[in-house]
């Protein structure tokens, strides 16, 4: 029997307590392209313009962009664009069909369809979720990677661009050409300072073509930073089926999520834009104290214990905390982490790290310690590096952000304490691969520490080496009592 979708036809045979659109889907206009339609965009950006569309401002749909693969639009194409928002914590679940994608483009396939979204009078925001490697930038030099081949494509020809700035440029170029503004570009990826970076991006790529167009961008544009926050697991299969046995009907581009959202974003848009603050949306002048919050806090333990536990044989980020020296590992994190933190007007940080315990314990979101492990080399500098180089500059000790940089570095050689084998997932795997100690290692994520941070990470290192995580972390735990 062929299986029954998600679609505009079967949305009525969807149990009562699921909620579906009731806005008129034909009526929506597309006022939002998002590049990068991962799990992440369909839980936390396209929820809030659903939000919007919900309340009967109908220019926020969304055309959705796959730079890559055609996966994502696959699952949806048959599926009318619909899937499912599971949003569940260890007590309950909301169930929510979201209806603001129109359409999922697949750039490599059709570039010109891109740029001509990029184009559209009706488009006025374009979020990204591109991943931390996706902006092609050159942690250890600065500026765009100039030898990662797409970048080189770009530079030289945006005839069929393959990178996100390679898109944007020609997309704002027609736009100027046609005399309309700007779109506001909004990266919403886990990078401090995510708005200059793009800008950056996306001006060095205007510049190598048209230095005029760069300058319209640089006048007429808008790249806000961004703070995102949902913690959002990529779907299993068994979450499909799972899902499709509740509802009576299979959605393939279901994602689920936790009950928490947030968004910060810098108030600097050059164009319409929903009313976001109505939709939960916090808007401010500063979001840079939000990000560090977000990244060296909820970030920082993420990836420690992404490591650490991923070498303790841990398979979800609940099973880590949910032992009484794993929280007490990420606390002493935390306790290093925060005295670096500038915390912004309303962020109450104890407050925040309990809240934060909870969310991690959360047993029902499964997050797996591997899907966090993945391009540590783009993530580690924000998470840990930084806090470490302000602590040193301070003079101050920094034995649990060590550890957990310390990890990483054991994670490399592809084999968890229990003698599993595994494979990197890392742009820069072949070069981590060639590394010879703590600093090739620290050379190439382009951390700048002290002999004394060094010598601390050595330590744990060598101790990682020739016992396990468990014994590394009961050993920092027991020093510190
Ligand atoms: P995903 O794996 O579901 O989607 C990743 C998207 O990025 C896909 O569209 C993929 O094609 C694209 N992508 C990957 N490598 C790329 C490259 N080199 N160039 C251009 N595009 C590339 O992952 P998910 O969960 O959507 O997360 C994506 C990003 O969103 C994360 O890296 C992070 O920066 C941000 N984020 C994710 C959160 C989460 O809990 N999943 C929460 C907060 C932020
Ligand atoms: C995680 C984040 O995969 C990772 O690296 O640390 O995606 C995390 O789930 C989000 O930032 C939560 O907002």
């Amino acid at each position: 029997m062929p299986v029954v979708r998600l679609s505009a036809a079967t949305l009525d045979r969807l149990p009562a307590n699921v909620a579906v659109p009731r806005y008129d889907r034909d009526a929506v206009r597309r006022g939002v392209v998002h590049l990068g339609i991962g799990a992440f965009h369909r839980a936390h950006q396209a929820a809030i313009f659903e939000a919007a569309l919900a309340s009967g401002d109908l220019r926020w749909g969304v055309t959705g962009v796959s730079l890559r693969s055609a996966g994502v639009r696959d699952q949806m194409a048959p599926q009318d664009g619909l899937y499912t928002l599971l949003v569940r914590d260890g007590e309950g679940e909301r169930t929510q069909v979201i209806g603001a994608v129109r359409e999922v483009l697949v750039a490599p396939e059709d570039p010109a369809a891109v740029v001509a979204a990029l184009a559209s009078p009706d488009t006025h925001l374009v979020t990204l979720t591109i991943t931390e490697k996706g902006y092609k930038l050159d942690r250890a030099g600065g500026g765009l990677l100039r030898d990662d081949p797409d970048v080189a494509h770009d530079l030289a020809s945006l005839e069929a661009p393959r990178t996100a700035a390679g898109f944007l440029v020609p997309g704002l170029a027609a736009r100027r050409a046609a005399g309309l503004a700007p779109f506001t570009a909004l990266s919403c990826d886990n990078l401090p300072d995510n708005g200059a970076l793009l800008r950056d991006a996306v001006l060095a790529m205007a510049q190598a073509h048209d230095p005029a167009l760069a300058e319209w961008i640089a006048a007429e544009g808008a790249f806000p930073a961004t703070m995102v926050d949902r913690i959002v697991p990529a779907t299993t299969d068994a979450d499909v089926a799972v899902l499709a046995a509740r509802l009576g009907v299979q959605d393939r581009a279901m994602v689920k999520t936790e009950p928490f959202l947030q968004w910060v974003v810098e108030n600097r848009f050059c164009g319409p834009r929903p009313d976001l603050a109505a939709f939960g949306v916090q808007l401010t002048d500063a979001v840079a104290p939000w990000e560090d919050a977000k990244l060296r806090l909820l970030n920082g333990a993420h990836s420690a214990i992404a490591y650490l536990g991923g070498l303790a044989g841990d398979t979800y980020v609940h099973e880590f905390v949910g032992r009484p020296e794993g929280r007490a590992l990420v606390e002493a994190l935390w306790e290093e982490a925060a005295e670096t933190l500038d915390p912004p007007a309303g962020l109450d940080v104890p407050a925040y790290r309990r809240a934060l315990m909870a969310r991690f314990a959360n047993p029902a979101l499964q997050h797996r310690t591997r899907q966090i492990a993945m391009d540590g080399s783009q993530k580690l500098p924000q998470r840990l590096i930084a806090p470490m180089a302000e602590r040193r500059a301070r003079g101050l000790p920094v034995e649990a952000l060590a550890l957990a940089v310390a990890a990483w570095m054991r994670w490399q050689a592809g084999v968890t304490d229990l003698g599993e084998h595994f494979t990197i997932d890392d742009p820069i795997a072949a070069r981590l691969a060639e590394a010879g100690g703590v600093d090739d290692y620290l050379a190439l994520l382009g951390a700048d520490l002290d002999r004394r941070a060094r010598g601390t990470i050595a330590e744990h290192f060598a101790a990682l080496e020739r016992g396990s995580a468990r014994a590394a972390i009961e050993r920092l735990i027991g020093v510190r009592a």
